[in-house]
């Protein structure tokens, strides 16, 4: 199969984009994200023929109810349903789920949302760590910042920009890049991840003076700062690639709803000067959720492997 890196090369120099300058590669995060699930199901139903109808078991636990988190946990129950991962949704206490052993995977959607103020930080290293498929407990990021990957579950959103980083080809080890954002959920451990794909990483945040000048040395960016289009595409290095995870709703009176969904990146100047480039929607969405159901499926493994070897 032509990568998209060989495919993007071929369509520069077959000069099919006329006189103009060339346009980025865009970046399926809904294509690949259904590679992802089409694979992981069928990694599922050969664990059922296997294991007399044995199925991943993932939570979801919810506090409270907000719009977002809604939206986020009905994707990811649809997701779950079509791979055959048996998922919950919960608004229960942690330790239960802890103790089931028939659950494989517990996730606490954040934000929480709470009239009376909830410690998340105590809330998410409240989960075992060999069920925490969000990666977000202390144990899981430690072991990430220190570079043992395949010990750990590693959060799903820089999880899934690897993932579409891969996908374009154009290999890690020994480039420039630069994170902006250094949230335990999208920057911080997409700094390790990077790193340790042996990456030079500049991690950026809201006190790093001259953001544009950091942006420029960057072959590859990942922006997660919650500021609707405030990379321009005059920040970047001509064939960048850029992975945008922001999720923005900004007004627009001509949508019926009123409004509609923007990343960090300006998509519109960023694709005239990016190699490649993920769009907001369609890009690092739905890979949050794809790799959630990668995560729930190898602690469904792991957990399998241990009865076995326990028998
Ligand atoms: P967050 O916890 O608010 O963190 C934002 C980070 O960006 C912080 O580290 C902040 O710096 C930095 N920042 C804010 N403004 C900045 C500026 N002007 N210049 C440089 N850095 C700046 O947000 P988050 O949870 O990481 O989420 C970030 C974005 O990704 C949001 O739009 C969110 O909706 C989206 N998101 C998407 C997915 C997905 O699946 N696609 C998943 C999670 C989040 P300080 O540390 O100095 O405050
Ligand atoms: N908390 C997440 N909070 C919010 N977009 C998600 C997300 C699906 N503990 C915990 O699931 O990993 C998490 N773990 N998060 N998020 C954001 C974050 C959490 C974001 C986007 C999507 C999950 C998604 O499917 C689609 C897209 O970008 O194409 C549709 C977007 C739309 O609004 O239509």
């Amino acid at each position: 199969m032509l990568s998209l890196a060989a495919l993007s090369l071929r369509l520069r120099a077959s000069g099919c984009q006329g006189s103009r300058r060339s346009i980025a590669t865009v970046i399926s995060g809904n294509e690949t994200s259904k590679l992802v699930r089409d694979r992981l199901k069928q990694e599922v139903d050969q664990m059922r023929s296997q294991f007399s109808g044995f199925r991943p078991s993932l939570v979801v636990l919810q506090v409270g109810d907000r719009d977002d988190s809604n939206l986020y946990i009905s994707t990811k129950l649809k997701a779950a349903a079509q791979i055959g991962i048996d998922a919950k949704h919960v608004l229960r206490s942690i330790m239960s789920v802890n103790e089931n052993p028939s659950v494989h995977g517990l996730i606490v959607q954040l934000p929480l949302d709470s009239v009376n103020r909830i410690d998340a930080e105590l809330v998410t290293n409240s989960v075992n760590p060999e069920k925490d498929v969000d990666g977000l407990s202390c144990i899981n990021a430690g072991k990430l910042s220190r570079g043992d990957l395949n010990d750990c579950f590693i959060p799903c959103t820089p999880n899934g920009c690897m993932e579409l980083i891969r996908q374009t080809g154009v290999s890690v080890a020994g480039k420039h890049a630069v994170v902006i954002g250094r949230s335990k959920i999208v920057g911080a451990p997409m700094h390790d991840l990077l790193l340790w794909n042996h990456a030079t990483v500049t991690t950026c945040h809201s006190k790093t003076p001259d953001l544009p000048e950091q942006v420029g040395r960057a072959d590859i960016l990942v922006v997660g700062a919650g500021r609707a289009e405030m990379v321009r595409g005059d920040w970047l290095k001509e064939g960048a690639v850029v992975i945008d995870c922001g999720i923005n709703h900004v007004s627009d009176e001509t949508k019926a709803s009123g409004k509609r969904v923007v990343g960090d990146v300006h998509y519109s100047s960023a694709n005239q000067r990016a190699g490649f480039i993920t769009p907001v929607p369609g890009g690092v969405g739905p890979m949050t959720v794809a790799m959630l159901m990668e995560n729930t499926v190898t602690s469904a493994r792991r957990f399998l492997l241990k009865n076995q070897s326990q028998r």
